[in-house]
């Protein structure tokens, strides 16, 4: 596949941003390629530059849910967008979106509208800690919550040591007081709570990892975390950034039945355009300014454009659950052949799903753990994921990523993918029988 416009674009991005990319993962690192440069998309296709059309599996890393340019998201944007972009001032569609998101999500009694899921997980930190007057902070190797300098924290070495920064530039004094546990392990969540439970202000954690793969969240470790943070007076914060709106109309919460104190989104609370959002309980939420002590702002937090593109979205969503059916329908297709074809090739790979999103990795199952994510083929997954690419398929570039797929795939892209995948299996053969 001849990519030779995003060769020469890439090369002059480079000149101009930190290894041409606003967001690291878009830099193709693990798969040593040049990145695709997209032009444009449109459902479930994207072209990029050179005008190659690939099946989009990245959905712009989940908030494409109805498929790319959705006709009544446009349209929104259009129209909103010739009465001003911005006003830095309350504005009715603020409102909007903010009784939807309470509608569909039960939990979330008040809203406060941001611009990203970094700043809503920020955010929603702070909350715990000027809520509880508390310092720590609890979350789970292999799940990451955006950027904020809480939550760049890797594990110490044993479950009580402190934090160590997976980040240049964050304080070790601030990292000490982020403590990480294994994901699924609800035995050391009973254990952490046990020994300093009233010293920790709240516990952040995605109930479907979606960051190291795809992981679900074990209904009895999801229990634990509500069970011990109530218990403890600490709050339960789940990152539905990835997951919000994504697994089910009324969130991965809804599936599993487990009311958190606060819920942070992203992604498709914002139908593509730059929305975060942090909201639970009221008594929480009035601790924030104006109302209380913790501080918290934003220039173009509500701004009517992204609005209207997010609440577009949620109503389409909401108006029609042929969506959900649909994308969930595809996704199981997609991963139970990808699954199939792996096996036919010999190849050791295992399958998680949830909803329209999924993971294949490259090692037997089952996956439940960041430990048993770790034993994935890296290599294998690196010519896997370029093979698909050359064949048309744009997944993301990183075993540690997710599949998203929308309502707007149609069986077909599903068939194209799994003929490319059985194509690209094939030459992986003889890797796996050495
Ligand atoms: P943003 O700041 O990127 O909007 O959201 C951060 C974030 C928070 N919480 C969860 C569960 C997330 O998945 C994310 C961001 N997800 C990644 C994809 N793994 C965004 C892609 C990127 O970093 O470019």
């Amino acid at each position: 596949m001849d990519r030779a416009k995003s060769e020469r674009l890439f090369e002059e991005a480079k000149k101009l941003m930190p290894g041409g990319v606003n967001s690291p993962v878009r830099a193709y690192g693990n798969v040593g390629t040049t990145p695709p440069f997209i032009a444009r998309a449109k459902g479930s296709r994207v072209w990029d530059a050179d005008g190659n059309e690939y099946v989009d599996y990245v959905g712009s890393w989940g908030p494409m849910i109805l498929g790319h340019a959705h006709d009544a998201v446009v349209e929104a944007v259009r129209e909103t967008a010739k009465n001003g972009l911005s006003f830095g001032a309350p504005c009715e569609l603020e409102s909007e979106l903010a009784k939807t998101v309470e509608r569909l999500v039960p939990s979330v009694e008040m809203v406060r509208m941001v611009n990203s899921g970094t700043e809503a997980t920020m955010s929603a930190i702070r909350a715990a800690r000027g809520f509880t007057g508390r310092d720590r902070i609890v979350k789970f190797e292999g799940c990451y919550h955006g950027h904020g300098d809480s939550l760049l924290i890797k594990a110490g070495s044993g479950m009580l040591t402190t934090g160590r920064p997976s980040s240049k530039g964050v304080p070790a004094d601030l990292a000490k007081y982020t403590l990480t546990l294994q994901y699924n392990d609800a035995e050391a969540v009973r254990e952490l709570f046990g020994k300093i439970g009233d010293e920790i202000a709240g516990v952040i954690v995605e109930p479907v990892a979606g960051n190291m793969g795809v992981v679900p969240g074990k209904p009895e470790f999801l229990r634990t975390l509500s069970e011990e943070t109530r218990k403890h007076g600490a709050l339960l914060i789940f990152d539905e950034v990835m997951t919000g709106f994504r697994v089910d109309l009324h969130c991965a919460q809804g599936l599993y039945g487990i009311e958190p104190d606060l819920t942070t989104f992203g992604k498709i609370v914002g139908g593509g355009m730059p929305v975060g959002a942090y909201g639970g309980r009221a008594d929480v939420m009035k601790q924030i300014a104006p109302l209380g002590g913790i501080y918290q702002a934003g220039t173009l937090s509500g701004n009517p454009v992204a609005m209207a593109a997010g609440l577009a979205t949620l109503r389409e969503l909401e108006s029609d659950p042929g969506h959900y059916a649909t994308a969930d329908a595809r996704a199981a297709e997609l991963v139970d052949g990808l699954k199939r074809a792996a096996g036919k090739a010999g190849i050791p790979a295992a399958v998680n799903r949830v909803g329209s999103m999924g993971c294949l990795f490259f090692a037997e199952g089952p996956v439940e753990t960041f430990a048993d994510v770790q034993r994935s083929d890296l290599d294998l997954f690196k010519r896997y994921f370029l093979g698909m690419l050359d064949r048309g398929i744009y997944l993301a570039p990183s075993q540690f990523e997710a599949i998203f797929v929308g309502s707007a795939h149609t069986s077909g892209d599903v068939a194209k993918t799994l003929e490319a995948a059985e194509e690209v299996f094939e030459t992986l053969k003889p890797q796996v029988e050495r």
